[in-house]
């Protein structure tokens, strides 16, 4: 049986149960141990001058692999192209997706570097799987070194509409570097369907059930929605920590109901919108004031891209004028947390919350989603409200589903939520929990390293 060979941007630690480590992490880290496999990446380090020196290590019976960059290649490529161009992009954000051709140069570079330091890690009946959208022409990069391997490709995040995706500079060398790929899946069917619609309308190609067909190779497609660790957040959900922060914050709730939104600090994730949907809610329902509070907890993250410094300072100005028209000396109606929690930290606090906010502009998946519903009590569950543009809200019917550019929307179903009747709390629950385990982050695993182990390659077949 051929190993795992997992390429992403970075690696995440695989051999500790640990609380910090993220679901992403934990689920491949199982499969690579499972397949004896490598995962490489970005080690995070610049050097002075690239020298494509590996970092190889063992960790729990998988080998972790890294190489160092140049300051350069952060600039152009991780700060650059996949932060500055895609991310927004994708994101639906053209407004913010600034295209420069140094950025090109950076991301093109950087994955020529990965395939040529990875090379060596290859044997012939390996399958590789590459995450996201740092890493678009790899296995291009890879085939033009001869790799002959099965290799499939993961995007985390949303594909975007035919017309915007064509705003893009180069954008049909980019498509056409998908076609080296084996099998590439989305999060969605709508992703699915935006790349599908692109091949057809753009580039003549054909779609076939499970597969496109263009520049004269067929690709494998599928939908494969990314789930949660399940098992391990509900025992980190009932853990001695969890449990610890569930009661300080009901101590702290004082009898208030809590909404809770935890994000990284990202403006695709709609926090100015929820900020000010909510300040439409506390102005429509003066019963609610000094009763409900939220809580923001936004870790800051990319902080060296110009448009994460801009929303960061739009929230700190817009979280501060809410509070200063509305609070009293007792109490504050938004608490905003820049800092990050353990994940059991979390889990206790997702499980003392009223309701979990989950309104994105647009997201992939989105995994908070699924951490609210699976850290909630069974017999007293809170309400999860979730925006139609999170690729969750195509698994997760029975959340209340909002769209997050409509503040009257967002206002009364905080209201609906909060009024909500503990029965139908828990029928909702009940589905929305019975989703969350079924289509676990394994389930999710197995289902694209299967698809991928039962691509056919050509080259392969005439062996
Ligand atoms: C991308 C796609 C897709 C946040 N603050 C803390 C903390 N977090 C954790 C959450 C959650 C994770 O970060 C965020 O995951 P999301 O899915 O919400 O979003 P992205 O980071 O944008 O991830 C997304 C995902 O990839 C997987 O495919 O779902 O659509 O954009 O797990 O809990 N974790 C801890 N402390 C914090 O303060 N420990």
């Amino acid at each position: 049986m051929g190993r795992l060979i997992v390429i992403s941007n970075r690696v995440g630690p695989t051999n500790s149960s640990g609380p910090s480590v993220g679901g992403l992490a934990m689920a491949l880290g199982a499969a690579l141990r499972e397949y004896n496999g490598v995962w490489f990446g970005w080690s995070g380090q610049t050097v002075d001058a690239f020298s494509g020196q590996l970092a190889v290590q063992r960790e729990g019976g998988a080998t972790i692999a890294t190489v160092d960059l140049e300051p350069q290649d952060r600039d152009e490529y991780y700060n650059g192209y996949a932060n500055r161009t895609l991310w927004p992009l994708f994101h639906y954000r053209i407004d913010l997706s600034a295209y420069e051709r140094s950025f090109n140069e950076g991301y093109a570079r950087v994955n020529a570097r990965f395939a040529q330091t990875v090379l060596p890690l290859l044997q012939p009946d390996d399958f590789i799987w590459v995450h996201d959208y740092h890493l678009i022409p790899l296995a291009r990069e890879l085939r033009r070194r001869g790799v002959k391997n099965r290799i499939g490709f993961f995007l985390h995040i949303p594909w975007p509409a035919r017309r915007l995706f064509a705003t893009l500079p180069f954008h049909r060398e980019l498509v056409e570097a998908v076609f080296d790929y084996d099998l590439v899946g989305f999060q969605t069917e709508d992703s699915l369907s935006a790349f599908e619609d692109y091949v057809e309308k753009e580039e003549g190609g054909e779609v076939r059930p499970g597969a496109v067909h263009a520049y004269g190779r067929t690709l494998r497609t599928g939908v494969f929605p990314i789930g949660l660790d399940a098992k391990s957040f509900a025992e980190a959900a009932t853990g001695e920590t969890a449990c610890g922060w569930r009661d300080r914050m009901k101590v702290s709730l004082a009898g208030r109901r809590m909404i809770i939104g935890v994000d990284r600090l990202d403006y695709s994730k709609g926090l100015e919108e929820r900020f000010l949907a909510y300040e439409e809610y506390l102005q429509n329902t003066p019963e609610a004031l000094e009763q409900v509070f939220l809580l923001q907890i936004a870790t800051p993250s990319r902080d060296e891209v110009p448009a994460y410094q801009e929303i960061r300072a739009r929230l700190d100005a817009v979280s501060g004028r809410i509070n200063g028209a509305f609070a009293t000396a007792d109490w504050v109606p938004i608490r905003y947390v820049n800092r990050a929690y353990r994940r059991d930290e979390l889990a206790g606090i997702y499980g003392a919350a009223a309701i979990g906010l989950v309104t994105p502009l647009r997201d992939g998946m989105n995994l908070v989603a699924k951490e609210y519903v699976a850290a909630q009590t069974p017999d007293d569950p809170g309400v999860l409200i979730l925006s139609k543009f999170a690729g969750a809200a195509e698994q997760m019917g029975e959340a209340l589903i909002v769209n997050p550019f409509s503040r009257e929307e967002v206002s009364d179903a905080i209201a609906a939520g909060l009024a909500m009747g503990r029965s139908e709390r828990i029928r909702r629950w009940e589905s929305l929990m019975d989703g969350v385990q079924t289509h676990d982050v394994s389930a999710w695993r197995d289902a694209f390293v299967d698809a991928l182990r039962t691509t056919p390659r050509p080259e392969l077949a005439k062996v």
